[in-house]
């Protein structure tokens, strides 16, 4: 009885967590008149307000405001409101036409038949469009110098100029994964000129979970702060699925078609074929997919480089494509019909995810022929795609030493000129299997300081099991903490604001105010209260670690008492806040600009250049 009724303490103590975790962040928008040539609308950008209480005898706490992901509420049965459907539509430069609807409609009555989901839902509300005439990609608009409404509110969003953005998406170096289709999405930006990103995988193999499940996880990965998602479901009712989780997502939805090309094909890669992947990939951009996962890069010729590798090729699309390759001893079609894909992809404003289907699996093949030669292959398919105004990113390994994370991203960033890199993790030790969100965020936190766009993040779960939705939870705030120490070593503008209204709440004993500022309210809050459960804690000058006689922090604060006077001491508070540095104190390099050269023990991008000519590359 004991332990049910210690059970029952954590369950109301996480309860009591969230509860307040809710009441103190509140999703709030930001009105931006904007006009053009082709409408007048007023954006409203979202943001989180984060309330704060005050100083006791100094005065009250401004609310901090942080970026947004999570979305309005909806009834999800109803989905989203189409936020950019007038803009696109404004534009005048897309067509309506009737497409698969009809598949659709057939693919929603079959999950309903099974079970999976319901009648109530009202599934798509507006016609699939697609471009007239010209691409309506965003990248077209910014080389014609056009400042869109996408671009007006992403540099709110981000609170920079909104020429940085036209120019980082006309340069290639940002990427604004936008579906004409998927109106619904806020517009958001992947580049190494903005604030670092991360992605979370979901959908699962089983038959068993309902759609409305998969809706929740999308919601519960959003909440916590995915600024994207991968829809990767290879089950039952693939279409409809799909279908709730982009009516319902604020934020872009990223898929590898080929998953759903194979389910296709009863799962034989040798009945594959360029057709049948062509029409999944239209049918996936008429739904509204805003990234898709294409591994062109795996060629006929790289197959062979993996054959004395430990853990051969990791990559599930590249396998697929590697086994079609071999069978059929043809280059593949990704590859050779890649312009076809660029056309299509203009004509929806879906951007490419460059696939690193040889990435290495494992540290023993890190950096090595295979994983290189893709590549090179992923830098000349970057331009072809450039060409036709289609939006690139690269997808990065993988298991990488840490002392040759930098070189992957250096060298990214000189073979694909500058294309946002998006990695997953990398792992930086193959040790530790049900801690590989540390083993990665390790490796994404160098990656990601060194200018990796997009972290594509790990759950404690990889190399041993489907995600739970704990795990995802695990999975976004270990990347979350990547992602923004990645920022603050970038020297980001603002980056370091939330350390220091956290610190300066720490060091005030306001602890509410410490568990809403931090990434896990409900954490930090449960973690506080296992010990200290009763309400007047949350104004103790002490936590359970020291005790009321041995708090660091209690002590700094009476030797301020009895030698600052109050002058100083508001002084050194009013410091902490604006972050200003006492003198004498100097602040370290940019190490974005510093070219301090890495120590690596593998081959520097030039001779692997080299090396590559000679290969005949
Ligand atoms: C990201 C970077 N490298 C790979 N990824 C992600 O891995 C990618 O975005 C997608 O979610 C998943 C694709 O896995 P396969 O098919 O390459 O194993
Ligand atoms: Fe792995």
């Amino acid at each position: 009885d004991a332990q049910k009724l210690a059970k029952q303490q954590r369950v109301d103590i996480a309860a009591r967590g969230s509860k307040q975790r809710d009441k103190a962040h509140i999703r709030k928008t930001k009105s931006v008149p904007f006009s053009y040539e082709y409408g007048s609308y007023d954006l409203e950008v979202p943001y989180t307000e984060i309330k704060l209480s005050d100083t006791p005898g100094v005065g009250p706490n401004a609310p901090f405001h942080d970026y947004n992901t999570e979305g309005p509420k909806c009834d999800p049965k109803e989905g989203l409101k189409p936020l950019r459907l007038d803009w696109i539509r404004d534009r005048g430069d897309i067509e309506d036409y009737e497409g698969r609807r009809r598949n659709l409609q057939d693919d929603g009555k079959r999950a309903i038949k099974r079970g999976r989901a319901t009648k109530e839902w009202r599934g798509r509300t507006h016609q699939p469009m697609r471009a007239k005439d010209h691409p309506v990609t965003q990248m077209w608009y910014a080389r014609h110098g056009i400042i869109t409404p996408e671009m007006q509110y992403v540099a709110t969003r981000e609170n920079c100029d909104v020429e940085l953005v036209r120019s980082e998406l006309a340069a290639g170096r940002a990427v604004m994964p936008c579906n004409i289709n998927h109106p619904e999405a806020e517009p958001m930006i992947i580049g190494s000129a903005f604030l670092t990103k991360l992605n979370a995988n979901m959908g699962n193999s089983a038959v068993t979970s309902s759609i409305d499940e998969e809706v929740e996880k999308l919601t519960w990965a959003t909440k916590w702060g995915a600024d994207t998602v991968m829809d990767l479901s290879t089950g039952n009712d693939i279409h409809t699925t799909r279908e709730w989780i982009l009516r319902n997502s604020p934020v872009p939805i990223g898929t590898v078609p080929m998953y759903q090309a194979l389910e296709k094909v009863e799962d034989d890669a040798s009945k594959l074929s360029w057709e049948l992947f062509r029409d999944t990939v239209i049918e996936q951009c008429e739904q509204g997919v805003d990234y898709m996962t294409i591994h062109a890069g795996v060629l006929l010729r790289y197959v062979p480089l993996t054959a004395n590798r430990v853990t051969g090729i990791v990559s599930r699309g590249g396998s697929i494509m590697a086994d079609w390759c071999l069978r059929h001893h043809q280059e593949s079609f990704l590859y050779t019909h890649f312009d076809e894909l660029c056309d299509i992809f203009a004509k929806y404003d879906v951007a490419f995810s460059l696939g690193d289907g040889l990435r290495p699996g494992s540290l023993a093949d890190a950096n090595d022929a295979a994983q290189l030669s893709e590549l090179m292959t992923l830098g000349e398919l970057t331009e072809r795609a450039w060409a036709k105004d289609v939006q690139v990113m690269i997808e990065g390994p993988g298991h990488v030493p840490f002392d040759t994370v930098r070189m992957n991203i250096e060298l990214e960033k000189a073979v694909c000129h500058g294309a946002p890199f998006y990695t997953l993790g990398p792992l930086t030790t193959d040790t530790a299997p049900g801690y590989d969100h540390i083993t990665s965020a390790i490796g994404a936190t160098e990656i990601g300081r060194y200018g990796t766009a997009m972290l594509c993040y790990v759950t404690p779960k990889e190399h041993l099991g489907l995600p739970n939705k704990d795990d995802v939870k695990q999975g976004v705030i270990a990347y979350k903490i990547a992602c923004h120490a990645a920022d603050i070593a970038k020297h980001h503008p603002h980056a370091m604001d939330r350390d220091n209204a956290i610190s300066k709440a720490r060091f005030e004993f306001r602890w509410l105010d410490q568990f809403n500022l931090s990434y896990d309210p409900d954490t930090a809050i449960a973690f506080h209260d296992d010990t200290l459960p009763a309400e007047p804690a949350k104004m103790a000058h002490f936590c359970s670690m020291c005790g009321p006689k041995f708090c660091s922090m209690a002590i700094s604060q009476n030797i301020r008492k009895a030698f600052g006077g109050e002058a100083a001491q508001q002084q050194i508070v009013a410091d902490a806040v604006t972050g200003k540095i006492p003198e004498g104190v100097e602040t370290p390099a940019n190490p974005v600009t510093d070219d301090t050269v890495v120590s690596a023990n593998v081959l520097s991008p030039e001779e692997i250049l080299a090396g590559m000519d000679a290969m005949g590359e």
